[in-house]
């Protein structure tokens, strides 16, 4: 791996919130492809702030500052990660689920989904089902796009759908969700429309089910 690479990892992994924008900015400029940037440097560097965790030698202090080093290198990344694209005109309302604090992963699918033309409503993280609906009552949108980190949360992306059913609402949107306990079978399990494993193939199943309509 080139050096700035393996700084940019370190970076995130000690949260140094001035140096992982600047290392963003030197491997850019190095030609290095940013999607390169994000997954070998970035999001594999958040994998072992994870694993360390598990081990016990980080706790969620050391995990907070090392993602909050993670969003200043992403705020440097977005323009090269969203490419040019005539604008689809499909809305996405996205939102971490009820009970859960963790918006990397969301931020990155809403980037992603930004850049390949559709509007994003993002309604943030600890969204309960409740808030999805009144948006969804007061707004038009296309699909709403769920992420849930813990396992303890992800049962309230079936309350989210199950609220939408409840308000009528569930016919009129397509709904998909990802995040690191989620699975395909969980997703057919609650009656999404679609699971996706990571960012950018959040792209793909968005625009597959949004022309599908
Ligand atoms: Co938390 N945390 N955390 N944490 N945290 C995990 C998730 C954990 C796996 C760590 C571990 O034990 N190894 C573990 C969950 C265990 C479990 O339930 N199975 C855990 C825990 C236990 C907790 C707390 C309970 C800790 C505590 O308080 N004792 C607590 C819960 C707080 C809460 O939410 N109520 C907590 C807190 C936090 C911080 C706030 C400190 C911080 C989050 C800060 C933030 O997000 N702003 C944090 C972090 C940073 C992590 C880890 C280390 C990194 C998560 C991350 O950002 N990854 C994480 C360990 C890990 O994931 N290995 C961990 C990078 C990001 C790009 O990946 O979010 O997976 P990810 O997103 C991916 C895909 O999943 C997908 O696309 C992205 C990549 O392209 N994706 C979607 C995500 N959403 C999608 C939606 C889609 C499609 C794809 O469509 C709609």
């Amino acid at each position: 791996m080139e050096q700035v690479m393996q700084e940019l990892f370190n970076g995130i992994l000690n949260g140094d919130n001035k140096g992982v924008p600047q290392k963003v900015q030197t491997a850019l400029d190095a030609g290095i492809d940013a999607s390169r940037i994000l997954n070998e440097g970035m999001i594999a560097a958040m994998a072992e702030v994870g694993r360390l965790f598990e081990e016990g030698e980080y706790y969620v202090p050391e995990m907070l500052i090392s993602a909050r080093s993670m969003q200043a290198g992403l705020a440097v990344l977005k323009p090269h990660l969203m490419q040019a694209n005539i604008k689809s005109a499909g809305k996405v309302v996205a939102g971490t689920v009820k009970g859960d604090l963790h918006d990397i992963g969301k931020n990155l699918v809403c980037m992603m989904l930004e850049g390949a033309g559709f509007e994003i409503y993002d309604l943030g993280t600890d969204v309960s089902p409740e808030k999805f609906v009144t948006f969804l009552q007061e707004q038009e949108a296309d699909i709403v796009a769920l992420s849930a980190l813990l396992t303890t949360t992800m049962p309230n992306m079936k309350a989210t759908i199950e609220a939408l059913r409840q308000a009528g609402l569930r016919e009129r949107v397509k709904v998909i969700i990802g995040g690191a306990p989620v699975t395909d079978s969980y997703a057919q399990q609650i009656g999404a429309d679609g699971y996706s494993p990571d960012a950018s193939r959040a792209v793909s199943l968005a625009k597959s089910l949004f022309l599908a309509d």
